[in-house]
Order: structure tokens, then sequence, then C-alpha cells
């Protein structure tokens, strides 16, 4: 073998080896491999020269090729080795999940601040005794007005705003029918609320279309206003937790008489006088009466042999006063901001 194919070889054999070990991925090594050893490599070409030595240099130089190549290989494979180590190594890093980063917050629902004073005034009433009863919200004539002593013509149906599906078919102005609807299927002794939507013609600061309403009634024998005021003054006691003063003022309803209006101390100045009761101390919270005999009549229930009490109030004005909202209309705009509030 000639001293310069010898240096050749060398030459060919540290150049692969530091490429090789210079390989950084699967592909730059794949490269370096066919560059020393595949068809055109520099290995093989070295291979094929063989052919052309003098016969007596052919078995060295072949055997100096082949040692090349073998060692070569060897270490194109240990490297691969390493290469793919490395990188099996970082595919894992990659994927790797912190379980110790804090988790992303996730927004939790809650129930609109009036179906919780909606409900925070049917427990209230359940404890105290009373069913609860739901009914139509389009109701007749005869249902929303005519049993309540409230006939055609009668100063009080302008009062309540009517919204008119037909001549005889309107939106209920106050969940009173439903109470109507539930004289006619049931007999005394009973005592029954009746919560639901309410809908008045009606849009300014203090009134929006449609509203809530709890209504109460309570029949039977000898049921007397003393009963009316206990209720009242218990329901009111549980609902603000607080044993603010009450009082009766006389009223008008065509559905009881007396009727009475209920103003207890404000909580907010607790009777000092505030912007807010109007510098009164005063706060009117719920309307209330005797059931008037011309609706016992109605209904076919012996006005000799029973009385009855009966109240409302408006779930709006009181969520008002429990959380101290002062815009009626911000509980129908539904601004997540004021919504959260109550979560
Ligand atoms: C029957 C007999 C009588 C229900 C009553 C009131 C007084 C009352 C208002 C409170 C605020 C309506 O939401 S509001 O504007 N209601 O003042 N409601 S007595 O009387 C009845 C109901 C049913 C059979």
């Amino acid at each position: 073998m000639t001293v310069s194919a010898h240096q050749d070889l060398s030459t060919i054999l540290e150049k692969g080896q530091a490429d090789i070990e210079s390989a950084q991925t699967s592909r730059e090594l794949e490269a370096v491999r066919v560059a020393l050893l595949g068809k055109q490599g520099s290995v093989t070409t070295q291979l094929k020269q063989i052919g052309s030595l003098p016969a007596e240099e052919r078995s060295a130089f072949g055997a100096a090729v082949n040692r090349i190549r073998s060692e070569l290989t060897s270490a194109l494979e240990a490297r691969g080795l390493a290469i793919q180590a490395e990188e099996a190594e970082a595919a894992i890093a990659a994927q790797r999940v912190d379980v110790t980063l804090p988790g992303r917050g996730r927004r939790t629902g809650a129930l609109h601040p009036i179906t919780r004073t909606l409900r925070r005034i049917e427990k209230i009433f359940s404890r105290a005794g009373f069913d609860i009863a739901h009914g139509p919200e389009i109701e007749d004539d005869f249902h929303n007005f005519e049993a309540l002593n409230i006939p055609k013509n009668h100063p009080a149906r302008a009062m309540h705003d009517t919204f008119y599906v037909s001549p005889s078919t309107v939106l209920r102005t106050h969940t009173s029918p439903v109470q109507i609807r539930y004289l006619e299927t049931h007999q005394p002794p009973l005592q029954v609320i009746a919560p639901g939507r309410v809908y008045r013609c009606d849009s300014d600061v203090t009134h929006t279309p449609m509203f809530h309403q709890v209504e109460g009634l309570a029949v039977d024998k000898d049921v007397s206003f003393a009963d009316l005021k206990g209720v009242l003054i218990f329901f009111l006691q549980e609902f603000f937790e607080r044993d603010l003063p009450v009082r009766f003022r006389p009223s008008f309803f065509p559905f009881t008489e007396p009727s009475a209006e209920v103003d207890m101390g404000c909580v907010f100045c607790e009777g000092e006088g505030c912007r807010i009761c109007g510098h009164t101390g005063w706060l009117e919270v719920l309307g209330c009466g005797m059931v008037h005999p011309a609706v016992f009549d109605q209904v076919g229930i012996d006005n000799e042999a029973y009385t009855g009490y009966a109240f409302g109030l408006g779930i709006e004005r009181l969520a008002m006063l429990r959380y101290g909202v002062n815009d009626l209309r911000t509980f129908f705009e539904n601004e997540i901001r004021f919504l959260e509030q109550f979560a």
C-alpha cells in the first residue's frame, strides 16, 4: 500500500469520526453515514478503487479499508444510540405535565338575587305552615279581576296597567288569580302562598313591565287581623334577621276589607331618617287585609262561617332592601359584574 493511499484512509477515518461525534440529531448522523458509507460515500469510493490497484497491493488495501469501514460503522452505531436516548429524553421532557402548577380558576355560577330572595321567602312561609301554589301567567278576566271584586269599569283596572292578550285574556297583573284557583280546588282551613311573575304596562326608574310577587292567603273559622299581624311580623323578623318596629297603616284594595299597608323601621338608618326612607324612618314593605266577603262569594265559600287574611309583597323591593341595591333595573340587565356580587 502506498504512503498516500494510507494517508487518504487515515484522513477519511479521522474526519469521519469527528463528523460522527459532532452530529446532534438522527438526521445529521444519517447524512454523515451517507457521506461515508453510502453509494458515493468516501469509504465506498475507496473500496471501488481496489480493482484498479496492482494485484500485490489489493489485499492489504482492502483489509485497511474494511477496518476503517468497520470502525466507522461501530462509531455510527454508538453515536446513533446516544442520540436516540437524548431525543427520547427530550420528547419525554416536552410532554411532562407540571403537576405543581396552580390550576386555572373556574368561574362558578350562582343563583340570581331574585331567585335567592324568592327561595328565602318560600322557606320562611313553609316553616309557618303555608303551602306553595303556582298558576298560569296568561289569565282570564274572571280569575285576574272579576273574582277579586274588581268588576268591569272599576277604576282599579286602570290602576293595574294591564297587558291585554285579548279583550277577555290578560297577562296576570298579580298572583291573586292563583289563590282564586286554589280556593276553587281546596276546602278551608288553608294557608297558601303564590309566588311568581306578574306584568304591568309600566316602565320607569321604580317600575319594570315584569316583576315578581309573593301573595299569601289563610282561610279558616275565626281567622283574625291579629293572626295576620302575627304572621307578617314573624316573616319580617325572619327575612331581615332583625327586630325592627312594624306599623300597619289603613289603605284600600278591592279584594280586602279592612286593608292596610305595612311599614317597617328603615333597615339602613334604623329609624333615624335617611335618603332611602325619605327621612321618615319607615319603609313600606307589604300590603295586606282581611279577604273581602265578595271574594268568598265568587268562589262559593260561606262568608258567614269563614274569614281569611291576605297579603302581597314585591320580591324586587325586598331584594333591594336586603342587598342594598338602589336601582330596580339592575336585576334585569344581567350585567355579570352586578350578578357576581351575589355568588
Ligand atoms: C285573594 C284575596 C285577597 C292579596 C293582597 C296586597 C294586599 C298588596 C301589593 C304589594 C306590592 C302588590 O307587588 S305589589 O305591588 N299587594 O298590597 N295583595 S292584599 O289579596 C288577596 C289575594 C287573593 C283570594
